[in-house]
């Protein structure tokens, strides 16, 4: 009598394990993630039969703004849907139908869609979300549009590429002396490359003060100081040493500075040169998590020291992006949808196969008791 329980118990193990190990499913299946703007795409939904069903029902939802170009086998009666209830011939195939762009508009459509199997009537299962993109993809150009369609805007213009040293955003200078200008790299005109922002200050007179007003490159060239006319000698940095002062003096302080910092003009043995750095705006922008942004500075007085340099790098310290099961699905284009919901009769049979196993180890292992 007990061995007859045990194989009985044995049995009913053995089939609940196999029930709940192979459900009958769906999944959709897009042959790309990426159509053109008024293109068409074959979806399939590849069925599964593990269970003997009698019966299985799939409701598909079309897209907003896609028209059915061909339903397949299945039945267009209720708008904005595509159905199957098939009873007969039940065995593994893939359903086919297809869809067109009806917008011509770019943008990301969804697939949704539920099935029912006679194995489980109480159960409707939903076929998972995926995202298609509708969008005309030609070459990336630099003009804050997306244009080869892979949801990435201006990337090869990015510090996103490979030793792009001229990355959008990153910050540059042009000019020299006080024509200095910083800003940060923009599209170009051409949309092909790009270019600096910045525009140069505009040259005046040079004039007795330790800056390069000019622009030229040399501090205080071609002229000398003590305020009067071109009376002294005009030429070298260092040209003359008369009774009057030819040492560049800074007007705001009225303090000796240094021209550069090789020599040490006002003879206290210090190079007494003041940096005077300005720095372009921290880049990227947007400081998203884990990344490090980057600034470029200058010293527009050309000390040749860094004594004073601000910092080059810092940390970004934002949150990790928070929807990044969206992004995932959006980055790495998923085209296989999966089964995505339990429901209440998938529950019941796990808690069955529990107890199922309890009692057959109580029957078969007394001694547990
Ligand atoms: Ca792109
Ligand atoms: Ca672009
Ligand atoms: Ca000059
Ligand atoms: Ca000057």
């Amino acid at each position: 009598m007990a061995q007859s329980i045990k194989t009985i118990l044995t049995i009913f193990l053995i089939l609940a394990l196999a029930t709940l190990a192979s459900a009958s499913s769906i999944t959709r299946n897009l042959p790309t993630t990426l159509i053109d703007q008024s293109g068409t795409i074959d979806v399939g939904l590849v069925v599964d039969i593990t269970n003997t069903e009698g019966f299985y029902l799939i409701d598909e939802t079309i897209p907003e703004g896609m028209k059915v170009l061909n339903p397949g086998s299945g039945s267009t009666a209720q708008a904005g849907h595509i159905k199957w209830f098939i009873t007969s011939t039940i065995q593994d195939t893939t359903l086919y139908y297809t869809l067109q762009d009806a917008t011509g508009i770019e943008r990301d459509v969804q697939f949704s869609g539920t099935y029912i199997f006679e194995s489980d009537p109480e159960n409707e299962i939903s076929i998972s979300t995926i995202y298609l993109r509708i969008c005309t993809a030609i070459p990336e150009l630099c003009d804050g549009q997306d244009n080869d369609c892979d949801r990435a805007i201006d990337e090869d213009f990015s510090v996103i590429s490979e030793n792009f040293s001229n990355a959008l955003r990153l910050p540059c200078s042009t000019g020299i002396g006080e024509c200095l200008s910083v800003g940060e790299y923009v599209c170009s005109s051409s949309q092909l490359n790009t270019t600096c922002s910045a525009t140069p200050g505009t040259p005046i007179t040079e004039i007795f003060n330790g800056l390069d007003d000019d622009c030229d490159g040399t501090i205080d060239n071609g002229v000398s100081g003590g305020g009067g006319d071109d009376g002294g000698s005009s030429g070298g940095d260092d040209g003359g040493s008369g009774g009057g002062s030819t040492t560049p003096v800074n007007n705001e302080t009225n303090q000796t500075i240094e021209e550069d910092s090789s020599d040490d003009d006002d003879d206290d043995d210090n190079n007494d040169c003041t940096e005077r750095w300005e720095c372009g705006d921290w880049q990227p922008e947007e400081c998203e998590y884990e990344d490090t942004q980057i600034r470029t500075c200058s010293d527009r007085r050309d000390c040749g020291s860094e004594k004073d340099k601000p910092e080059l790098t810092r940390e970004c310290s934002a949150q990790p992006p928070k929807d990044s099961s969206l992004k995932n699905i959006l980055l790495t284009g998923n085209v296989v949808s999966k089964v995505s919901s339990q429901g209440p009769l998938t529950i019941i049979l796990i808690i069955g196969v529990l107890v199922i196993i309890v009692l057959y180890l109580l029957v078969m292992f007394p001694r547990i008791k």
